[in-house]
This record gives C-alpha cells, structure tokens and sequence, in this order.
C-alpha cells in the first residue's frame, strides 16, 4: 500500500485536504502527523477518523529523532508538508517558535525523506505547501507571478521564504524531487478565530467589538479552503518536481469589506436588524509592517494543470457563516481557556 505522510493535518487547511485525500485514494494510507497546538484540533476530523486508510499520529516535526522514527516506522512514498505556525500576529509577538517549526522542522523532514529514499526517487515527490506572503506586499497594481522575486517581511513569512528555500536547495543539491504552492488567503470551516474571518464571525456573535487593523483597507485575495485543498491534490498528483504553482481565488478584498459583508450576512442568518452589527466596528491600531496587498496570478496552475476555483465568493462565504453558526461547540472550545488569554493580550492594548 502507498502510503503519504501529512504534516499538520489536523489544522484548518490540513484537516480539508486529509479528508479530501483518504475520501479519494482509499488504496494509499494517509498518515496524519500533528502535534496539536493550539491550532490543530482532531474534532476537525471526527467524520474520518475510522477509515482504514487514515491514522493520526501525535508529535513534533521539530523533534529529529521522533520523524526519523516516524519515516523508519512507516517507509513513507510522499509527503505533503503544511504542519506550520501560521499566524503573522504570534510571529511578531513571538518569533521563535516560527523558526523552529517552519524552518527546523521543514528541515528535519527533508533530511528524513533523503535519508529514507536513498537517492532513489522514482514514484516518490516531497511537497511543501507556502503562502503568498513571501513575495512580499503590492502596491495598487500587479499581482505575484512565481518568477516574482521573494520579499519577505514578517517574521512568518520569512519563516516560510527560508523554508521555501531550504526546500529548493533540496532538489538542486540532492535531487529530492520536490513540488511547491504558494497560496492565498484561505477562508472555510474549522479555521481558527485567530484569523480575520473567523475572529469576526465570533466576536459578532457575541456583539463585542470587531478590531479592524488601521484603516482596514489593506487587501487580502481569499480563496474557499476546498479549492486550495482540490489544488494540492492536483499538483501532487500532476505537478512536475522541481516546480513552485501560485495558487489564488482571484477575489481581491479590502478587509473593511469582508467585515462588512460579515456583518450583513450575520445579522440576516441570526433575523438581527439590518446594520446591528456594523455598529460594532472599532478600527485599531495597525499590524506592525502591514503588508497592504496580496494578489495572486495563478495563470500558470490553469494552463499547466487545469485547476481555477470553484467555489464562488458569494457562496463561500454564505456557507462558512453558516459553517461556524451551526457549529458553536466548536467555536466556544476554541475559544475557551487559552483563547481568552491570546485575545486580551493581542487586543488589550489596542
Ligand atoms: P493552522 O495553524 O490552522 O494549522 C497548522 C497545523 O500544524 C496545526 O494542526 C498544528 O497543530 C500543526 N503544527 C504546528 N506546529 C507543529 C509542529 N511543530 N509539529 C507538528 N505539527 C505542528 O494552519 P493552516 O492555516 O491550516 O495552514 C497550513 C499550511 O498552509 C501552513 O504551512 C501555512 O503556512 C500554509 N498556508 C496557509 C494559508 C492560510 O490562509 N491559512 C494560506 C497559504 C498557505
Ligand atoms: O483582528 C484582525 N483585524 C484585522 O484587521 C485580524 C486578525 C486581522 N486583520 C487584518 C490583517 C490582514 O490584513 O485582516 C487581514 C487578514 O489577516 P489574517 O487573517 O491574520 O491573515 P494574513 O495576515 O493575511 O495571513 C493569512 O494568509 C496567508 C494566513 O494567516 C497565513 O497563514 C497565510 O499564509
């Protein structure tokens, strides 16, 4: 049996692709391996839990010995790497951990998938999944190619450069044969309320203020995690090693007017009086280096490989509000305990 290893499977975006991956190839065993920040959450997977071709195993890509184990245990045929930190506002409070993780722990995983594949590489591909933010911020024109020079300018995504880096020095020097994406802004359910979107719903919900960095016309372009998830499995599956694909939804959106729309859809789903919420919007002190804008020209997935979103904006969104409205237990776990205390020390001061 084939069997691929999944890092971080059991976050927002981790846990959509998990359960796109063993629903599709249940003649290939996935293997999960998380280590359950505050950021993965195996309630994301309930649903998939006992397939035969699914296991979850706990631990730490930081940890050299336990992924050497890890990949002696299970003689991996791939891995699809997205086990990060993943949120720019820890990065700038608290750098450190996205060192150890996106950049150490991307390491030790090369170095076990070089070790353990021997030099022989036939069937076998090593896949690192980035984010848009390396290439830096945009001004009011252009969108990011992936010949766009990397610029970047938090402390996450120069975590996420390096390991890009790291990654392509891998194939150029050992010849591990390696596919990147990078990819934008993804919104969906099971994403954690640190994120704009899910933070918005929330604090909606609970008619507490909605913190709107600076003017809140910084642009972000949003992409439903399905499609971003249905884009992986693509460039898995048909991507040529050696090759980065730009992934993004082609949905530019200033953030006051996600919030807005937030607010609409919200008090409409929950028969709130038009405008209720909108009140609650508080604009704050601005992200420290706020990259203005984000787009994405994802020209080259669509030809090379056939792959464009789906899911239209409109729908998406309707159906996430929907998502974390029909799912408070979800949404007040995670928002309990160590939640409370992130929120009051990110958003005290503000
Ligand atoms: P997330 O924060 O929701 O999930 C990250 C997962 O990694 C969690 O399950 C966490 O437990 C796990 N993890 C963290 N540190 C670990 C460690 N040391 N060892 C093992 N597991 C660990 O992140 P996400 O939004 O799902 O993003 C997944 C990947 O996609 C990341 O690499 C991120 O950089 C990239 N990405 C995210 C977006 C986005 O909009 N969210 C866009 C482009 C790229
Ligand atoms: O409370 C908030 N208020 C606010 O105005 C938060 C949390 C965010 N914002 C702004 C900052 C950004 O301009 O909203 C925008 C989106 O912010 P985030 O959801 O934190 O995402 P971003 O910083 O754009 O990064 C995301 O996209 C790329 C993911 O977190 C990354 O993991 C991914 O790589």
């Amino acid at each position: 049996m084939k069997k691929i290893l999944v890092t971080g499977g059991a976050g927002f975006i981790g846990s959509h692709l998990v359960r796109l991956l063993v629903k599709k190839y249940p003649d290939t065993l996935f293997v999960n391996l998380d280590l359950l920040t505050y950021a993965g959450n195996l309630a994301n997977l309930t649903d998939i839990q006992d397939y035969p071709n699914y296991e979850f195993v706990k631990g730490d890509i930081v940890d050299e010995e336990f992924i050497m184990a890890t990949f002696d245990a299970y003689q991996f045929d791939g891995v699809i790497h997205l086990a990060a930190e993943s949120h720019v506002d820890r990065s700038i409070a608290s750098p450190k951990e996205f060192i150890m993780t996106n950049i150490v722990g991307t390491v030790n995983l090369l170095n076990a998938a070089r070790f353990y594949w021997k030099d022989k590489y036939e069937g076998k591909r090593f896949y690192h999944v980035s984010t848009d933010e390396v290439y830096g911020s945009l001004g009011d024109e252009g969108k990011f190619m992936e010949t766009t020079p990397y610029d970047p300018r938090s402390p996450y995504s120069a975590s996420k450069a390096s390991s890009d880096h790291l990654v392509r020095a891998y194939h150029h020097t050992y010849g591990l044969p390696v596919v990147i994406s990078n990819c934008s802004n993804n919104y969906g359910p099971n994403q954690f309320p640190e994120k704009l979107i899910p933070l918005i719903i929330n604090n909606i919900r609970h008619s507490k203020p909605l913190p709107v960095y600076g003017q809140g016309t910084n642009i972000r372009d949003w992409l439903y995690v399905e499609d971003h998830a249905k884009a992986i499995d693509l460039i898995y599956e048909k991507g040529v090693d050696g090759e980065t694909y730009n992934i993004g939804g082609n949905n530019e959106r200033q953030n006051i007017d996600i919030v807005k729309t937030l607010c609409r859809i919200i008090d409409r789903q929950l028969g709130r009086p038009e405008g209720e919420s909108e009140k609650l919007i508080t604009y704050v002190k601005d992200r420290a280096g706020h990259d203005l804008r984000y787009a994405i020209d994802a020209t080259k997935i669509y030809e090379n490989l056939g792959w464009q979103p789906e899911v239209q904006f409109n729908d998406g969104f309707e159906k996430t509000v929907a998502w974390y409205l029909e799912n408070e237990k979800w949404l007040d776990e995670v928002t309990s305990g160590n939640y409370l205390k992130y929120y009051e020390k990110m958003y005290r001061d503000r």
